[in-house]
Formats: C-alpha cells, sequence, structure tokens
C-alpha cells in the first residue's frame, strides 16, 4: 500500500501541536470550503475525527475563511467574508467543494447570494491553488447527476478541467483522507501521489474486497441470499446481494467511519456500493452483480461445502476437467464410487453400467452385484 502522507500520522502520540510544529512557517493555510448540491454528510464526517478533533483542526493546523456550515456569519457578511479571503490569499488558498454543479437551466437550480453556482466555482475555484473535491458529488456528480439528471448535475472537473485538482470520492469520504491531503499540501506544498482519477493513491489503491473482513465466507463459498438469511445473520459475503467490493477502490474495510469498529457499509451487513467509483455508484443497479478482476467467479468456482452424498458437482467437475484432465478423470472414479443410486445421470462420464449392466448384455443387473 503507498505510505499515507506525513499528517496522517497525528496519533495519540504525535498531537496536532506536533504536527502544526512540524509545519514549519506555512502553518494554517487558508481553506474555503463551498457547498453545492449536496447533503452535508461530508461536512459531517469531518466533525467526526478526534486526531485531530474539530477545535484543533480550525484552531491550529488551518484557517477555515468560509464555511456556510460552519461559520457564525451569515447573509451579507458571510459573502464579505467570502470575497476578502479570495482576495487577499488569492492562488494561495485550498478550496475545497462539497455537493455537485448544477449546470442545467441555466443556473436556475442553484444560486449562492443570487449567483448562480457554477458562476462562483469559476471564480472561486480558478483562484485557487488547490482545489479538493470532497465526496463523489464534487468529484463527478454524486447522487443529483443519477439517471435522469434533470439538474445536469457535474463534478468540478467538468468544470475546471486544467485546475489542481484532487478527487477524494466516496459517499461520504472517509474524513482522514481530506486531512491528510490537506496537511500535507500546507506542510511543504505538494500532493500525495494520485491515480487516473486525481484519486490520493495512498486510500484509493486497493479494492475493499482485498481486506474485507468477510473475504474467508466470499473463497469458501458462502453467500447471504437474501437479506435476514442465516448467511446474513452469521456475517456471510454480500456478492450475490450485489456488493461492489471487488470493483471498489477504497479503504473502508481498514478505515472504519466514526472512529467506531465496523462501523463501515459491509461492516453492519449492507453491501458495498462502490460509492468511489464513478461508473458503479448511482450508475449501477443495486443488485446487480460486478465483474470479478479473477480468472474465476463464484459460485461456480467453488464447490458446494455441503455436497449431496455420491456426486460431484458437474460444474465443479467440468472446471476440474477443464484445468487438468487427469484429475477430471479422478473425479469422476470418485463419484462413481461414491454413487448410491444406479445409473446415476448426474454423474458425468459413463457409468459402469456401460460395461457391466444389461444393456451391454451382462448378466449382472442390480446394484448389489457391482463391486
Ligand atoms: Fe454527496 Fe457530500 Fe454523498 Fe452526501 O455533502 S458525496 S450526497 S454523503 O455528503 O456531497
Ligand atoms: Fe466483502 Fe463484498 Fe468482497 Fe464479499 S464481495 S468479500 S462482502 S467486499
Ligand atoms: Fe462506499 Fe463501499 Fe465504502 S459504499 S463507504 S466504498 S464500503
Amino acid at each position: 500500500m503507498v505510505a499515507a502522507p506525513s499528517a496522517l500520522a497525528i496519533t495519540d502520540q504525535k498531537t496536532p501541536a506536533d504536527v502544526a510544529a512540524a509545519l514549519g512557517k506555512v502553518i494554517r493555510p487558508p481553506v474555503i470550503w463551498l457547498h453545492f448540491q449536496d447533503c452535508t454528510g461530508c461536512t459531517e464526517t469531518l466533525l467526526r475525527p478526534s486526531h485531530p478533533g474539530l477545535d484543533d483542526l480550525i484552531l491550529n493546523l488551518i484557517s477555515l475563511e468560509y464555511h456556510e456550515t460552519l461559520m457564525a456569519g451569515s447573509g451579507t457578511l458571510a459573502e464579505q467574508a467570502l470575497a476578502e479571503a479570495v482576495q487577499r490569499y488569492s492562488n494561495q488558498y485550498i478550496c475545497v467543494v462539497e455537493g455537485s454543479i448544477p449546470t442545467g437551466g441555466h443556473g436556475a437550480y442553484m444560486k449562492l447570494a443570487g449567483r448562480p453556482a457554477m458562476d462562483v466555482l469559476l471564480e472561486v475555484g480558478g483562484k485557487a491553488s488547490t482545489i479538493v473535491a470532497i465526496g463523489s458529488c464534487a468529484s463527478w456528480g454524486g447522487v443529483p447527476s443519477a439517471d435522469p439528471n434533470p439538474t445536469g448535475a457535474v463534478g468540478v472537473e467538468d468544470i475546471l478541467p486544467r485546475a489542481r485538482i484532487v478527487n477524494l470520492p466516496g459517499c461520504p469520504p472517509n474524513p482522514y483522507t481530506l486531512l491528510g491531503v490537506v496537511l500535507q499540501a500546507a506542510s511543504n506544498g505538494t500532493l500525495p501521489e494520485l491515480d487516473q482519477q486525481r484519486r490520493p493513491k495512498f486510500a484509493y489503491d486497493r479494492h475493499i474486497h482485498e481486506h474485507c473482513p468477510r473475504r474467508a465466507h466470499f473463497d469458501a463459498g458462502h453467500f447471504v441470499k437474501q437479506f435476514g438469511d442465516q448467511g446474513h445473520r452469521q456475517g456471510w459475503c454480500l456478492y450475490e446481494m450485489g456488493c461492489k467490493g471487488p470493483d471498489t477502490h477504497a479503504g473502508c474495510a481498514t478505515r472504519h467511519f466514526n472512529e467506531i469498529p465496523d462501523v463501515w457499509p459491509i461492516g453492519i451487513g449492507a453491501p458495498c456500493i462502490g460509492c468511489t467509483e464513478k461508473h458503479v455508484a448511482f450508475r449501477m443497479p443495486q443488485f446487480q452483480v460486478v465483474p470479478l478482476h479473477t480468472e474465476v467467479a463464484p459460485p461456480s468456482a467453488y464447490p458446494p461445502i455441503i455436497e449431496p452424498q455420491g456426486k460431484v458437482s458437474p460444474i465443479a467437475a467440468g472446471l476440474v476437467g477443464l484445468a487438468a484432465g487427469a484429475l477430471a478423470g479422478a473425479s469422476y472414479v470418485a463419484s462413481r464410487k461414491f454413487s448410491t443410486v444406479p445409473d446415476d445421470e448426474s454423474v458425468p462420464g459413463p457409468g459402469p453400467s456401460a460395461s457391466a449392466g444389461p444393456a451391454n448384455g451382462g448378466s449382472g443387473t442390480g446394484p448389489e452385484e457391482r463391486p
């Protein structure tokens, strides 16, 4: 896994004050936070961390110049604060964008202080040193862009394609990912290594499936078939319920939400909807299974754990046969040996009756006469 930025080293041993000291002169970078079409879940998630807590974040580590939900001022005073911050810190501030931007209806779907959302982004985002698109909505449209996308919702990169943008998709994303990016940018002006979708690799370089605590059940062929069934109660794999974990890059399996163990979708028994992937969440039907990035796919790849005596799963035997003919032969021999049903047609290959049964003129007819 790619190394996390230094800011993520805030722990019980390393306090925000230590990190602030380590940041040197360039501490408390100005941050302007814009809200567009969202549910405010991205801000809510930022209120939860304890390393640093919100107070440490705002008072010691960043200088939050404008944030509609957290700032005390409102109306004209708030808009004045925004204009002054944009002017004073031009090309120095970090602009965090939450929510998608409606492009339809000539800006009629959302206005801030009488100005279309898109115009506000063009101005404020255009003068930022870095834009952090927090959440799937700001990254590429998210929930509001789901078909039929009535407002023409898009992400930041569709409006400002040449800007220095970091996407932090997730609905909502993990707050420590934001803190890591912002504090690294503040400390030395650099950004963490990004993938092709501008996501920091330290948080998005692996599929959830790789670290999922239900993975052992996937490998064993234990699948939930229905919400509330016995498998669901026992924590089995949610793949057949449409879990998108095998096709979703995110760190949820190892960094849970609200700093509470098992507080993440799969941890509470809900399939992952792929909220960090542009082509998955709000695009694919919830119960549609995703392709697996492996050679084989369950359940056909895995024989049932409990097999009725006397049979080898035809599918399993077929797969084995494709891989190794000799082993398929062994499967057949074993299946015939354990069969308790005369001329069992579900068992592949010619049965013993082919050489010993009455159809071949033999005298023995009953199974009791077989060796
Ligand atoms: Fe979108 Fe943020 Fe989803 Fe909500 O506000 S990423 S709807 S959880 O949280 O913008
Ligand atoms: Fe976990 Fe989903 Fe993979 Fe099953 S399919 S192991 S629930 S990520
Ligand atoms: Fe989203 Fe899936 Fe994580 S739905 S929060 S990426 S488990």
